[in-house]
């Protein structure tokens, strides 16, 4: 494609995409980012992979080790939804995953900007990937200029905040890249490295596996103070991007809908980030897959849930999970991710 081409189909593919609910799209090449591998393997080297991510580095950071015929990389950020907020007691999910599973949302509005293209004369190849392709998305962000990483590790989009969620849309035709934006523009904040329950911002590299995040979504066995650390969070984390001052127009639109909804009968009930913590525990597989499988909390099963809820009722003020435990101890129906922290349940923290 010549320059006029290719700057014509950056500005329709932007459009069309702002049309479908991206709040931002940007575009890179398809080079590989060479120095981020230093880091992937400073990661690999102290243990601080977590099992979700690709150990293939080239994978990770070139895009023609993912397909040979890349020549672009779109980075696209989707508005993640507005949520109620919990009820007191009540356990609690992060945003990414309350709703319909933003894997599916994310790739559907993806599959729906490419149809748009091919309608439109796009005579190329494409491939995508929204979280779980082996590609750094926040590294590929950052260059197409969509946004900069903040000191909680998040993307940050100018004028939209991190509730995003991001994919890449590769493409096998050269677009004119876009420029990346000033890097770090925390200044002197330290509000998400002071709020983070682990108390791992602020230091390099990221402690991945300490993340409160990662420790709901592991089967591994946590340590008392990893069980102490959860709270009444049942999955994921939103802690650093809740104290972002990059975040507080969301947060307040967030507010604001919550309360319009209470008002109007008609409109649409956005999802609650509250779970009662003892029906989780109770939880049927029935249940989990009606409430949770079609959610992207649903993907590491039910026990890793009913685990969360046990712990976050050990966490609350009163261990509500007593009477619950007295009732499986007699007939031994307690799911076994929750036996290692049986012997536990007397000295847990408030
Ligand atoms: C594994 C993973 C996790 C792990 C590890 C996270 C981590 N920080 O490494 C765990 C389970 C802890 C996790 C948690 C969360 N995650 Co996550 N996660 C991923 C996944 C699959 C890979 C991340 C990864 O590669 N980590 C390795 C490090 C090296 O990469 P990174 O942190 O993503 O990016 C860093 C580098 O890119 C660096 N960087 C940028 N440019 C350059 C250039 C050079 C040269 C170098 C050297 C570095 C560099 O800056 C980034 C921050 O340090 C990505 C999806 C994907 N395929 O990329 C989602 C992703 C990063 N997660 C996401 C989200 C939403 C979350 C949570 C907020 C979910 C929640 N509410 O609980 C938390 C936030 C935790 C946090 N503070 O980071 C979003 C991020 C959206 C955003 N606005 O940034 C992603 C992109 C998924 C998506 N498609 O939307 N996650
Ligand atoms: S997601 Fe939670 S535990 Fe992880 S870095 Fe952010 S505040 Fe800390
Ligand atoms: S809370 Fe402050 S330090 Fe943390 S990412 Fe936001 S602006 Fe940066």
């Amino acid at each position: 494609m010549n320059i006029i081409e290719q700057t014509m189909w950056k500005m329709n593919i932007k459009n069309w995409a702002g049309e479908l609910g991206f709040v931002s799209v940007g575009f890179t090449t398809a080079e590989p980012i060479d120095r981020l591998a230093q880091l992937l393997q400073v990661r690999i080297d102290q243990g601080l992979v977590t099992p979700f991510e690709s150990k293939e580095i080239q994978q990770r950071i070139d895009p023609k080790a993912v397909w040979q015929d890349c020549r672009t990389v779109a980075a696209l950020a989707f508005p993640l939804p507005l949520t109620v907020p919990p009820q007191e007691g009540e356990g609690v999910i992060a945003r990414s995953a309350v709703g319909e599973d933003y894997h599916r949302v994310v790739f559907r509005k993806v599959n729906q900007l490419i149809d748009t293209m091919v309608k439109n004369g796009w005579l190329g190849s494409t491939q995508s990937q929204v979280d779980t392709g082996p590609l750094v998305e926040r590294a590929f962000a950052t260059r197409a200029g969509i946004g900069w990483i903040g000191r909680n590790q998040q993307l940050i989009i100018p004028g939209q905040g991190s509730f995003v969620v991001l994919a890449l849309l590769l493409l096998d035709q050269e677009i004119i890249p876009d420029e990346p934006l000033p890097p770090g523009q925390c200044g002197s904040c330290q509000k998400c490295v002071q709020a983070c329950p682990a108390q791992i911002l602020g230091k390099e590299p990221f402690a991945a596996k300490k993340c409160v995040s990662y420790l709901t979504q592991s089967k591994e066995v946590l340590t008392p103070e990893e069980q102490h650390l959860f709270g009444l969070r049942i999955f994921g984390c939103d802690t650093c991007q809740e104290v972002c001052p990059h975040n507080q127009n969301w947060l307040r639109k967030e507010h604001l809908s919550t309360d319009l909804t209470a008002s109007l009968s008609k409109a649409p009930i956005p999802h609650s980030r509250g779970v009662n913590l003892l029906e989780t525990l109770n939880l049927t597989k029935g249940e989990f897959i009606k409430r949770y499988k079609v959610t992207a909390a649903g993907w590491r099963g039910k026990g890793v849930l009913q685990r969360n809820a046990f712990l976050a009722l050990g966490n609350g003020q009163v261990n509500r999970s007593d009477q619950w435990l007295k009732d499986r101890e007699k007939d031994r129906s307690v799911p076994p991710m929750i036996l290692p922290y049986l012997q536990d349940s007397s000295e847990r923290c408030e």
